[in-house]
């Protein structure tokens, strides 16, 4: 792997934001996520590469230290924050693209739940496949997405769930949207969902990354 990708991952892993950030304490004054990202994109190398070889592999692996509690929410949350970072860069990459005409696609992350990075990106590459996006943001009930839809008839929604708990939400926030704007169609995602799951909730489209959300997206209006 290049190197400065590999650093990248360690930056995002250890939690060290940018240069300027006191944390780590063994990383003092070494370069952050911030500057890595930067970095790499100056040296040319694509902005999809950054995400899939670097920054997703460094979340992954924070997810499993945390499984094996050799760190804490305070580490997972400074990963986040380096994640946030490194995105920052990536985001007017992902979000270029055509006149946005396509649709709408409304998404949050359902209630009781706080993950946004993956619901972050699916947005960003959402909107670079040139759609128009509405994003409740995390934490988001039935009723939020019933009155975004009142008001974007048609529109595309997606929801994201990181928690086996909080995917028990899901369930009746989808259910709640097909009663209240019936024929709307609801895309899935979050790292422990499946199709399986998909099916059994009435959702219509479950993906494990944002291009097939994309794709299927623009399936349905081409
Ligand atoms: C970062 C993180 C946090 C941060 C979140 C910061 C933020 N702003 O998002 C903080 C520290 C706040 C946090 C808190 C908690 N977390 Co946490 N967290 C993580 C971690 C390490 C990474 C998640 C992540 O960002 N992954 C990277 C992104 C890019 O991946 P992603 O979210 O899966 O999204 C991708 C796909 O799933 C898909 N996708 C996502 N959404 C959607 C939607 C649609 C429509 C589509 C099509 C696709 C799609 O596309 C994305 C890009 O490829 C995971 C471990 C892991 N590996 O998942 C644990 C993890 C999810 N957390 C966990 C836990 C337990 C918690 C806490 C309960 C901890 C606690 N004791 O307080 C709290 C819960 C807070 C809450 N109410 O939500 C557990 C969940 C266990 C479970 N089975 O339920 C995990 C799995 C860690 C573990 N191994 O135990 N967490």
């Amino acid at each position: 792997m290049d190197p400065l990708l590999e650093k990248l991952g360690v930056a995002v892993e250890f939690g060290k934001v940018d240069k300027n950030s006191p944390y780590p304490p063994n990383m003092k004054d070494q370069d952050g996520a911030d500057e890595l990202t930067k970095e790499a994109l100056d040296s040319g190398i694509k902005p999809t590469s950054i995400l899939t070889e670097s920054l997703v592999p460094a979340m992954d692996r924070v997810g499993r230290k945390f499984s094996e509690n050799k760190i804490f929410v305070p580490q997972m949350l400074m990963s986040a924050k380096a994640m946030g970072a490194a995105m920052n860069h990536l985001k007017p990459y992902f979000q270029s693209g055509d006149v946005k005409t396509r649709g709408t696609f409304i998404i949050g992350t359902v209630k009781g739940d706080l993950h946004d990075i993956g619901k972050n990106l699916v947005a960003m590459m959402v909107e670079g496949g040139g759609w128009t996006i509405i994003d409740l943001g995390v934490d988001v009930n039935e009723d939020m997405f019933n009155q975004t839809l009142a008001e974007n008839p048609g529109a595309f929604v997606g929801l994201s769930a990181l928690l086996t708990t909080t995917m028990a939400n899901m369930e009746v926030i989808v259910q709640q949207i097909k009663e209240v704007n019936p024929g709307t169609r609801v895309l899935v995602g979050g790292a422990p969902l499946n199709d399986d799951f998909r099916a059994k909730i009435g959702a219509d489209f479950y993906s494990p990354d944002p291009r097939g959300a994309v794709e299927y997206l623009n399936s349905c209006v081409s």
